[in-house]
């Protein structure tokens, strides 16, 4: 089998050079984003076999997204064209510097990808990877994308391949009030979670920081937490709990860096490395991320990612 299949929705994106309101920006540069593929591409970038499954539709946009995704190793072959709607695609300003605040444009309501059904996709396909990796995006693009993730996180077939999940709330996206039962119970379902600290203060009023998460979210067997400049926590499936700073950088755009950071992670645990490792590579990839404006940034190779990870504690933190 494949080390990983991703699953989920992807964007052209249009991300301009300069900073200044969306009504301001005179032209953009274009770019591909979606969290999961986002993964799937940092994951490949370090050495692993991944396949990404999604719709896109049967449009120029459509074939940018597979040549491009494909173009960095990964597994297209999965994904299908949907003629009847269109690839989704979305705007963003650069950002504030300080505050990191973008203003965004959705333009994926009735997309390919939001028509994604437990019934039209192939879920043994899905189910075939060593791990599935989903976020919560995905279910918060229809009913029947909703569905499929649930279908996806259910502690069943046995045999199924370890599920993580990445909260990734984005409330602009839900058109149901209740998203924040809706991914809490989704992320009960899965064997690895990835949730930053301020998300779950958000979407579940949870504000004891990490050790607080854990006791509301015991059933993954491992719980990583992000806290932005401050590191990570992560709680493994021995009840241990890890911490690893983070490297100091400059940021500039945050978009794109917990994708970059569940690969980071994804691909140390698929190493067998040890978990404070897993965490390191985990900032690694952030790094890179954070430190480019668009959503996907050029990734250390394994062998680079190994070199600085493997630095001594005094130059992390
Ligand atoms: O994590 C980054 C993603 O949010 C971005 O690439 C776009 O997938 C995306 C979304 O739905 O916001």
């Amino acid at each position: 089998p494949v080390d990983v299949v991703t699953l989920g929705e992807s964007m052209v994106t249009f991300v301009p050079s300069v900073p200044g309101r969306l009504a301001d920006v005179p032209s953009f540069d274009r770019g591909i984003g979606g969290a999961e593929s986002n993964v799937a591409c940092v994951l490949a970038a370090a050495g692993h076999t991944v396949r990404w499954v999604s719709r896109v539709g049967a449009d120029g946009f459509g074939d940018h997204l597979v040549e491009a995704i494909g173009a960095y190793g990964v597994d297209t072959s999965a994904v299908r064209r949907d003629p009847a709607r269109p690839t989704g695609i979305y705007f963003r300003t650069a950002g504030d510097r300080a505050t990191d605040a973008h203003e965004v444009a959705y333009y994926r309501a009735g997309s390919a990808a939001s028509a994604m059904t437990s019934q039209n996709m192939d879920l043994a396909a899905i189910r075939s990877g060593r791990v599935l990796h989903l976020s919560g995006i995905t279910p918060a693009l229809s009913a029947g994308c909703l569905d499929l993730t649930a279908d996806l996180t259910a502690r069943t077939p046995a045999g199924r391949p370890l599920v993580s999940f990445d909260v990734n709330h984005r409330p602009g996206l839900w058109s149901r009030p209740d998203d924040a039962r809706v991914l809490l119970d989704l992320a009960r379902g899965a064997d690895l979670v990835f949730v930053g600290e301020d998300e779950a203060e958000d979407a579940w009023g949870i504000t004891g920081g990490p050790d607080a998460i854990r006791a509301a979210l015991p059933e993954p067997a491992t719980l990583v937490v992000k806290r932005g400049a401050d590191g990570a926590v992560a709680y493994d499936e021995h009840g241990v709990r890890h911490t690893e700073p983070a490297p100091r950088v400059d940021v500039v755009a945050a978009v794109g860096a917990g994708d970059a950071f569940a690969a980071g992670y994804l691909s140390g645990a698929l190493r067998g490395l040890p978990v404070p490792a897993r965490l390191r590579h985990g900032h690694l990839m952030a790094a890179a991320a954070l430190t480019t404006p668009g959503d996907l940034a050029a990734p250390p190779s394994r062998a680079h990612a190994d070199r600085l990870a493997d630095l001594d504690d005094a130059s992390w933190g």
